[in-house]
């Protein structure tokens, strides 16, 4: 008899590899805004942009290597295509803030098996992204905020001009995820 290794139940092994393929599609997404910036000449929202895809791709390697650390498989599948460009600053925002929304709902879902299978392990794990979109949603609503006061669909030249800027220093520290793993 072979003594099984495995600590993640099937279900919740699945649920990860998705998990992983879709925090590689919010990178994909963050690239496609980061791109559309730069094609615009906003200088400061392409730099934000480019850093969150980063943050995006570095919680995928942390949920990659909690799987493996657990004995469990991950196999890397397909990213689909980001939506279709935004129009506006005001857009953008506004899918940026739908991203992580759909995020965490997708982690919520996760945390919820994890509980009723009673692998408090895995549930463990996880609170640090729980952590993590809650503040990536307070920057995205922050941001959001942000464009409309700047005049949204209506934005002068000028308001855009002090936007990009403001945006292009924004920080994008979050220690909490900075923790997680310092091998990542
Ligand atoms: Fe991976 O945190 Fe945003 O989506």
């Amino acid at each position: 008899m072979t003594m099984k290794t495995d600590r993640l139940s099937q279900t919740l092994c699945r649920a990860l590899n998705d998990q992983i393929t879709l925090e590689a599609y919010s990178a994909q997404v963050y690239l496609m805004l980061a791109c559309w910036a730069d094609e615009h000449m906003l200088d400061g929202i392409n730099r934000f942009m480019m850093k969150h895809s980063q943050e995006e791709r570095v919680h995928m390697a942390k949920i990659i290597e909690y799987v493996q650390e657990r004995g469990s498989i991950v196999k890397i599948e397909a990213i689909k295509k980001p939506s279709p460009e935004p129009t506006n600053i005001l857009e953008c925002f506004e899918m940026v803030l739908q991203q992580e929304i759909e995020n965490t709902e997708s982690i919520y879902r996760i945390v919820n098996m994890s509980m009723q299978e009673g692998d408090w392990a895995t549930w463990n794990f996880l609170q640090w992204l729980v952590n993590e979109q809650r503040e990536e949603e307070k920057l995205a609503l922050d941001l959001l905020d942000k464009a409309k006061l700047a005049g949204g669909i209506e934005m002068t030249d000028n308001a855009r001009f002090e936007l990009n800027k403001l945006i292009g220093n924004t920080g994008q520290e979050f220690p909490v995820a900075d923790h997680v793993n310092p091998l990542v």
